[in-house]
């Protein structure tokens, strides 16, 4: 007899569920194809010869890949200062909400920054999943008003507090000198399909196949933040380390590849679309991202549905978009859905930019063991544990940052 909770358990595995990997994708290193990855630089002998060959690869991947977003003219973003600042842990921070307009949208930051600081202050940039409110319990954190994922109505609520602050080490930031950065993702774009009709997007055409979706939309958001950094004064704007988890890891790397003001940058898990070589088709495709999220890359990715051998590049071309500026990518055990190994390849193939352009890239060729860092001008960590971002993935960045940026 087959007991009620086997076969639930069957049920939710065949979904699934319980692993937290979906069936019906390839998770052996056996059944990896063999693929060919195209030189980051060919015909680059010298320095002086990777401008012109970057411009080539960047139009590849924009055009095919995240799409093109506008230009934007920053008179036109305005700031609003509604919320007083106020004292957080313990009184070693302080805590403000300005509200940026742009693209006819309020997107409002929450920022945490150190107290004590006399001069500008390095920052960490990145976007949260589900409302500034949830990064911490902090009661005069501002409510998203915006349309919010898994909730009654799509709405926000108070019992969201901190629901999310495990994500979000505040005190280890503020107390290693960096500002903190958050911005609700689906205040500058919600993350459903609907053509293109909401977010910044609605401010615009509708985008054309080599245009932009929501990822390169969010990585433009970002860059509306740092010219906002620009003009304000408590931040150092040119030690600004974007960061993102998951989609919004592969939505760091973009704007980091799309906005050369970043001055370092890290995808936590960022998977395919992010740092993962898509022509490994291990764990997410291409045609399964494609058809779950179809708003997230322009319609000109769609064409490599099924078809990843086609791709004119790979991710490794996105983590050499980033060079010169230092990269972490950072991977989990048991996030296979992911590809650790194809997160790791991208950026081992990326090193021989960073050589070229800065005499050090990746310390090891060899994938390191789980919870064993490696970092030079690039950085790499297999965390043991789940998709996630951790305690332990911050003390890393940290740490990185502290290398590059101090
Ligand atoms: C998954 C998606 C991944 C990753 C993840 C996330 O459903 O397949 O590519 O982005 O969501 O953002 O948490």
């Amino acid at each position: 007899m087959i007991s009620k909770v086997t076969l639930l358990f069957l049920f939710f595995s065949t979904l699934g569920i319980v692993t937290g990997i979906p069936k019906g994708f390839n998770y052996e290193e056996s059944e990896v194809p063999n693929y060919s990855l195209i030189n980051p630089i060919e015909g680059v002998s010298k320095k002086e010869d990777w401008p012109k060959r970057r411009q080539f690869l960047y139009e590849l991947v924009e055009s095919n890949m995240f799409g093109k977003a506008p230009e934007f003219d920053r008179k036109s973003l305005k700031v609003t200062i509604d919320t007083q600042d106020i004292s957080i842990l313990n009184g070693k921070g302080i805590m403000s909400q300005p509200v940026l307009t742009f693209a006819n949208k309020e997107v409002r930051l929450l920022i945490f920054r150190p107290k004590l600081s006399t001069v500008p202050v390095p920052a960490f940039l990145g976007y949260n999943f589900n409302g500034n409110h949830t990064v911490h319990s902090e009661e005069s954190i501002k409510i998203t008003e915006e349309w919010v994922p898994r909730k009654k109505d799509n709405k926000a609520s108070e019992g969201d507090r901190g629901t999310s602050s495990s994500r979000w080490d505040v005190s280890s930031i503020i107390e290693s000198g960096y500002a903190l950065i958050t911005v609700y993702c689906g205040e500058v774009d919600p993350d459903f399909h609907d053509e293109f009709k909401n977010g910044i997007h609605a401010n615009y055409p509708k985008p054309k196949p080599h245009e932009w979706g929501t990822i390169s939309g969010w990585a433009w958001g970002l860059s509306r933040v740092m010219d906002y950094l620009e003009e304000e004064k408590f931040i150092d704007e040119s030690r600004v380390s974007v960061i993102g988890h998951s989609r919004l890891g592969k939505t760091s790397l973009w704007a980091g590849a799309s906005d050369p003001r970043f001055a370092l940058v890290i995808s936590n898990n960022s998977g395919c679309g992010g740092a993962a070589l898509s022509k490994r088709k291990f764990g997410e495709t291409v045609k399964r991202i494609n058809t779950s999220f179809p708003h997230w890359f322009c319609n000109n990715f769609k064409q490599y549905n099924d078809k990843e051998e086609n791709l004119p590049f790979d991710q490794h071309i996105l983590m050499s978009l980033i060079a010169p500026r230092p990269l972490y990518v950072a991977s989990a055990s048991k996030d296979l859905w992911a590809d650790p190994l194809g997160e790791f390849l991208s950026v081992k193939y990326a090193d021989p930019v960073y050589r070229i352009l800065t005499g050090e890239g990746l310390p090891s060729k060899k994938m390191p063991g789980t919870n064993k860092p490696i970092q030079g001008r690039i950085g790499y960590h297999l965390r043991e544990g789940k998709h996630d971002i951790t305690n332990y993935d911050w003390q890393n960045y940290i740490k990185f940052a502290n290398k590059h940026l101090k």
